[in-house]
């Protein structure tokens, strides 16, 4: 089709439209660049005849011929202009053709939703998927929008981060650059439903009940503020469809037939897709993201193995999830970072990304990883990610709650910390009261930064730390923790907390003096110690090893602070109570299956625990 031929076309569509023109979503803005741009409403046909709600919104006046930006999104796209103000603002001031798709049966599209819906790849049965779709949109879009360049990029955070990464599993020859963000790679291993087979009881339940109440988001109605007491007082997980969901909320009833890491769960990682890296890929996370930060290293991970083209690159700046895409970034919770960490990253990180590949302007000067790292809050530019030049160093558990480099000599049968850890009165992941999570007042978007002295004095919450640092102890890569552990039951959960003590005379902040902050933190159910597959129980009482990954960081314990090291076996209502006592499938347990157990944790030279810390030492 001629590009006169397309722009007629284009004015028939516009006119037929039922919406068109000023499609503001929630108010008027007055802001001179929403004037520039004009909003249609479409419904684009799938292969299979779905027809999905569409908005693509076009500049006026325009003698570039624009690349598209594409945003495919489970939350509905009334919203849209939202991102003009922040998320998608510097794009927006450079001028693209910006396209908001309501996934399939979500808000005003036609279909079926699927929690995120597996690749066709994992079954010959399937005949659609989020790759499909984006191929089919993308497809329809240069055939039919006007004045374009032809050039497509995608980008969005979190469920639309997924979409994103999806639609590069096979792409459309259109799609030149994406940016997945915060994306979950694997909702069993390390995203938002469960972390290492330990079950995200507060966000799987809300979550799943939000998204599959109706087409549209629906927050479940708690009957009290503290949801704690309401999630204690439910017992077992058996009792959540006999109580509230009757098996009508399909994510749910997943949850319940799938405890183990099995082929359910192994179709709906994306991982094993990505067997090839043909888009340039900007992947993005935040170290305190309280959803989804294993999925987007994971993601940049298993691109990394194939990107013969070095158009693979990591950002890991001091967000929560899609802390970038608005304000300022320049603290999170109490902590300060010294300077504007998010609107840095969207107009010299996002904007200049989509600008060079989109567009073939301006300069691209990203490093292999840009990561912040709070601390010494710098900006580090990284060759590769880990990084080699890291040594990995073990701080070990010592007698009377020390913590050193050095590890323990003593072998007596003495060598061990221990704690009574009761179902019944599970340690609370952040400060009471825990509103609902995406309920009014909840602190769930900055609890990981959230002060961890208000668990320290609890008997069942075990901690060591080091002496007073004299010199700073920066740390660049994976960190992972090895307990040497036991239980007198046949099952336990295992939490291992890094922390960042700052010193009592904090000097730039008095109300920091002394706050405990959560540099990584991780949780094992025991069960799934050596298989994921095949659980199985621990022999109450024998001394097992367990090694728990705490993701990656780049942090630096500024002299003066000290490093402490928290383990616990509840974390609750983030993690669902686990029995301690083995059953077949924790979500069908009895009431009676919970008991109190008493768990040691081993600090002797022959059972030393450690967390393995990838210490940067050479001077930058
Ligand atoms: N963390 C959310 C999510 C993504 C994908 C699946 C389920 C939940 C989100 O923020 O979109």
């Amino acid at each position: 089709m001629t590009s006169l031929a397309r722009r007629v076309l284009w004015t028939g569509v516009l006119l037929l439209s039922s919406q068109s023109g000023n499609l503001w979503a929630q108010d008027n803005k007055p802001a001179a660049l929403f004037d520039r741009y004009e909003a249609s409403s479409h419904m684009l046909p799938m292969r299979d005849g779905v027809k999905l709600h569409t908005i693509v919104v076009t500049k006026k006046e325009t003698a570039e011929p624009l690349p598209f930006v594409l945003l495919r999104t489970p939350y509905g796209v009334a919203n849209w202009s939202r991102h003009f103000d922040s998320y998608m603002n510097e794009l927006a001031e450079d001028g693209y053709a910006f396209v908001f798709q309501d996934i399939r049966g979500r808000f005003g599209s036609e279909g079926t939703f699927v929690m995120q819906r597996p690749l066709r790849a994992t079954d010959p049965k399937l005949t659609i998927d989020e790759c499909t779709d984006a191929y089919d949109t993308i497809d329809w879009l240069i055939k039919n929008v006007p004045h374009t360049n032809g050039r497509v990029g995608m980008l969005g955070v979190s469920y639309d981060g997924w979409t994103t990464i999806m639609a590069a599993v096979q792409p459309h020859p259109a799609l030149r650059a994406i940016s997945p963000q915060a994306s979950p790679a694997d909702m069993w291993l390390g995203d938002d439903f469960h972390h290492n087979g330990a079950f995200r009881l507060s966000y799987g339940f809300e979550y799943a009940a939000m998204m599959e109440t109706g087409k549209t988001t629906k927050a479940f109605q708690f009957d009290r503020y503290d949801t704690f007491d309401w999630y204690l007082q439910l017992g077992s997980l058996k009792h959540v469809n006999e109580k509230f969901l009757h098996e009508q909320i399909p994510t749910w009833n997943d949850f319940v037939a799938h405890p183990d890491y099995d082929a359910f769960w192994q179709a709906q990682t994306v991982v094993p897709q990505l067997t090839s890296c043909t888009v340039p890929t900007l992947n993005v996370a935040g170290w305190w993201d309280q959803e989804d930060f294993y999925g987007p290293v994971e993601i940049y991970q298993a691109l990394e193995r194939h990107d013969t083209q070095h158009h693979n690159h990591l950002v890991v700046g001091p967000w929560n999830h899609g802390g970038w895409s608005s304000g300022a970034g320049d603290k999170l919770g109490a902590i300060p970072f010294g300077s504007k960490t998010a609107a840095f990253y969207r107009e010299n990180v996002q904007a200049v990304w989509f600008r060079h590949w989109l567009k073939d302007k301006g300069k691209l000067d990203l490093p292999e990883a840009l990561t912040f790292e709070a601390g010494s809050n710098e900006w580090r530019r990284w060759d590769a990610w880990p990084p080699p030049a890291a040594r990995e160093q073990r701080l070990y558990l010592q007698a009377l709650g020390g913590l050193s480099f050095e590890a323990p000599s003593a072998n007596g049968e003495a060598e061990f910390d221990e704690f009574v850890s009761d179902p019944a009165h599970p340690v609370p992941y952040r400060q009471r009261p825990i509103q609902a999570t995406y309920g009014p007042g909840s602190k769930w978007r900055e609890w990981l930064t959230e002060d961890q002295r208000f668990v320290k004095d609890r008997a069942d919450v075990l901690t060591w730390q080091t002496p007073v640092l004299e010199e700073d102890v920066t740390i660049a890569g994976n960190i992972v923790a090895h307990l040497f552990a036991s239980t007198t039951g046949t099952d336990a959960d295992w939490v291992v907390k890094l922390i960042d003590v700052y010193p009592e005379d904090f000097a730039t902040q008095r109300t920091l003096a002394g706050h405990c902050l959560m540099v990584a933190n991780e949780v094992l159910r025991g069960r799934y110690r050596t298989s994921f597959t095949k659980p199985s129980p621990l022999t109450a009482g024998e001394v097992a090893e367990f090694t728990i990954g705490l993701h990656t960081q780049n942090h630096t314990w500024k002299k003066g602070h000290r490093i402490m090291v928290q383990v616990q076996s509840t974390w609750f209502p983030l993690i669902d109570r686990n029995p301690q006592t083995f059953v077949p499938n924790i979500f069908l347990a009895d009431d009676s299956d919970f008991r109190a157990q008493t768990h040691r944790v081993f600090r002797s030279a022959k059972a030393a625990s450690y967390v393995a810390l990838p210490v940067v030492t050479q001077a930058r």
